[in-house]
């Protein structure tokens, strides 16, 4: 089995190439990553060479990318689109590199497979459909309207309704999967919970947006990256699927169980953390309806315990700073621009 891997060296690529490497002996990887702010080399440093080539280009060059999928030939051979633009709060500063990678990006993977009748899965997000009510009962479905807020959602809705085009138009063979908020080993420390972390690690304070309120539908990578593997192997062709494991929490929640798992605030009036200025047009709350893609493709997240989960995901940060800390003080001078304390 031979992977292009787009965006390989990114937080869920690269978890992704490392399972992959480890789960299936007969595969080989090829990483196409542009090596933006969010990669890092560090994390695929240690997979052998022979099974894992990391090429450094952008994935809207159509010659680099023509040429990768055309050594894609073999039955079981993919191409797996992780490649994106993925931070909210960049994407409100400058919105250009979201357009040009997101949707770029995926027309130029989308016509080479196109050209060499390549399978394609495309990495999505649950970010697409818009935010619901804290109290709204129904969560997200295959069917629920595209409503996005940003625009790092707003790309990445493009994108999937160029892959969508590409299937009824020309009969490509593409699966989505549209996945709810993601944590673990090798997460770049500007998103929410290595940020948090990562601040009690370095004695800053963690920063909680307004209230605290917003909701997220927390997965584990691995979790994750499981069913991304399960539908290149089942998934029907032309289908989305949504990839989410009932881990709905307030940020405060979080927040809270992070402090409390690295025991910092004083128990009192302290509890540990600063309340921020809110992100501009902040989704309120995602919450991911899996059960299709749970009945359909048997796939069923592990990582049931979202407290031990972030309990392992504290231990891999204590114990790799070498991975976090050559970034850590840039991150936190550049949201040090526009963030105050409330
Ligand atoms: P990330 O920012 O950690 O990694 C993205 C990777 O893509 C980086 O290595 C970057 O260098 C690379 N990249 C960006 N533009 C590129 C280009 N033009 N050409 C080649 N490489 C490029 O992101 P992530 O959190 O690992 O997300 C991966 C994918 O999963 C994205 O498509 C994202 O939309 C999606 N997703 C993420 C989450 C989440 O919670 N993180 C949830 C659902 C879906
Ligand atoms: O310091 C912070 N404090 C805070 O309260 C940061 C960085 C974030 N937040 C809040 C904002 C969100 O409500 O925490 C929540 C999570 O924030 P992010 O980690 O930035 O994630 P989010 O904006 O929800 O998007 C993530 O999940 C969906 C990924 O970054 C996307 O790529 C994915 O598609």
């Amino acid at each position: 089995m031979r992977l292009v891997v787009t965006g390989g060296a990114g937080f869920i690529g690269a978890n992704f190439v490392r399972t992959v490497v480890r789960d299936h002996p007969d595969a080989h990887l090829t990483v196409l990553d542009s090596m933006t702010y969010a990669a890092n080399s560090a994390s695929l440093a240690d997979l052998p060479a022979d099974r894992v080539e990391v090429v450094e280009a952008d994935c809207a060059d159509q010659a680099v990318t023509d040429g990768l999928v055309a050594g894609l030939t073999g039955p079981r051979d993919a191409v797996v689109h992780f490649a994106a633009e993925s931070h909210n709060d960049n994407s409100l500063a400058a919105p250009w590199p979201f357009v040009h990678s997101n949707i770029v990006g995926t027309y130029a993977i989308l016509e080479a497979c196109r050209r060499h009748d390549v399978r394609l899965h495309h990495v999505s997000t649950d970010e697409v459909y818009g935010d619901l009510e804290l109290d709204d009962p129904a969560k997200f479905t295959p069917e629920t309207a595209y409503n996005p807020s940003s625009p790092y959602s707003a790309t990445k809705a493009g994108s999937d309704m160029l892959v969508r085009a590409w299937v009824r138009s020309f009969g490509l063979r593409a699966t989505i999967s549209n996945c709810s908020n993601n944590y673990g080993p090798y997460q770049h420390v500007e998103k929410f919970i290595p940020r948090q972390i990562t601040n009690l690690l370095t004695g800053r304070r963690p920063r909680l947006y307004g209230s605290g309120a917003n909701v997220r539908d927390w997965i584990h990578v691995h979790d994750h990256n499981a069913a991304v593997l399960r539908i290149l192997e089942r998934g029907e062709l032309g289908r989305t699927y949504l990839v989410g494991a009932d881990g709905e929490r307030s940020n405060l929640q979080v927040m809270q169980m992070i402090c409390e798992l690295m025991g910092a605030g004083d128990g009192g009036d302290d509890p540990g953390f600063d309340h921020v200025t809110d992100r501009p047009g902040h989704d309120l709350r995602y919450a991911i309806d899996a059960s299709r893609t749970r009945e359909e493709l048997g796939w069923e997240p592990r990582y049931t315990d979202l407290r031990e989960g972030l309990r392992q995901t504290i231990d891999w940060y204590r114990h790799h700073p070498d991975w976090w800390e050559p970034v850590k003080a840039r991150v936190e001078a550049r949201y040090a621009q526009t963030e105050r304390v409330l």
